[in-house]
């Protein structure tokens, strides 16, 4: 009996798959849907930073590893430029988008128009403030309030919890720059003899956080005990400006920023960078695995969080062999 059922079954399925291979009435069969490949826009915010170029490169490498179209857009810093190539991207009808958003606020109308289209929206690295959460399918970034506060914690352990701080701000709107500011100040609260005495925007860039710096310099000179920078590049900026007005960064004025990338390391190794909290732009393997949940149908939560750790001179040159980016 077994013997029977099995030979009818294995008749069977020889059947169908001869059917399969067999396009019937001329007409060109359909490719199998697993061979279709998947289709990626990805708008970027530009390369203002090390940190941005690392994401790019771990987003546009795990595609090639993955077989994914990816299609790159290079906002260079503007938002109108990100909601031009959106829209590109819902006409083409991709599989699904990837944003980095470069501020927090304006989204609402471009990703809608994602919605109507069925098209999920991973934004990646910096969040926005929408309306209707619905609007986008998850982000997947690092905590900046949490960078803040453990910036401002280093430091208060630093400095007796005594300091005149300057702070170099990242992009004026950016969810980075708000949240590294606002977890930061919040620790302040707690220890009235740290204060911000002046804060402005480098633009998360090393020329503008040199710049800005060079200003704090010339006005207030000596009185600078501290920088925070919300990114190295910035920190790297004003390391740069310090040293060439003859003060001593790393020691005379502590210095602490955000990224933890390859540069940092190094400064941080020659004692000029006192500490760093890492945020990780290495995106790539979990962009591509939460596309794959969502087109997979699986409910995912809003936020998907990297987690972040402070590095500081003590340990930066046992680490800095091992880092990434
Ligand atoms: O810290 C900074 C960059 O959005 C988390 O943007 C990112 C930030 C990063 O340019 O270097």
């Amino acid at each position: 009996m077994i013997a029977v059922a099995l030979v009818a079954l294995v008749g069977c399925s020889k059947q169908s798959s001869d059917k399969a291979e067999q396009p019937s009435g001329g007409s060109t069969a359909a490719a199998p849907a697993a061979e279709k490949k998947l289709v990626v826009g990805f708008s970027q915010v530009g390369a203002e930073s090390a940190w941005r170029t690392a994401e790019t490169k771990s987003i546009q490498g795990e595609a090639a590893k993955r077989g994914v179209d990816l299609k790159f857009a290079d906002a260079q810093g503007k938002q109108a430029q990100q909601i031009q190539a959106l829209t590109s991207f819902i006409a083409q009808k991709v599989d699904a988008i990837v944003l980095a958003p470069v501020v927090e606020t304006g989204w609402d109308a471009v990703l809608q128009q994602a919605k109507d289209a069925n098209i999920p929206v991973i934004l990646v690295d910096r969040g926005v403030k929408v309306s209707d959460d619905s609007l986008y399918t998850t982000l997947i970034a690092s905590d900046f309030v949490e960078e803040g506060r453990m910036a401002a914690e280093w430091l208060a352990k630093k400095t007796n919890a005594k300091a005149n701080i300057y702070e170099l701000q990242g992009t004026t709107g950016s969810a980075p720059a708000i949240d590294r500011k606002k977890g930061f100040e919040e620790i302040l609260a707690k220890n009235p003899d740290m204060k911000i005495v002046k804060s402005q925007s480098g633009d998360f860039t090393r020329a503008k956080g040199k710049e800005v710096m060079e200003a704090f310099i010339k006005s207030d000179g000596k009185n600078i005990q501290a920088v925070y920078a919300h990114n190295d590049d910035m920190a790297l900026g004003a390391i740069q400006a310090l040293e060439e007005a003859g003060m001593n960064p790393g020691k005379d004025v502590i210095v602490i920023s955000v990224d933890a990338v390859k540069a940092a390391f190094e400064a941080m190794v020659a004692g000029k960078l006192n500490a760093t909290v890492e945020c990780n732009p290495l995106m790539g393997p979990l962009v591509f695995d939460t596309i794959d949940r969502v087109r997979k149908g699986e409910k995912l939560p809003k936020f998907i969080q990297n987690k972040d750790q402070l590095f500081e001179q003590a340990n930066a040159a046992q680490v800095i062999g091992t880092r990434e980016y």
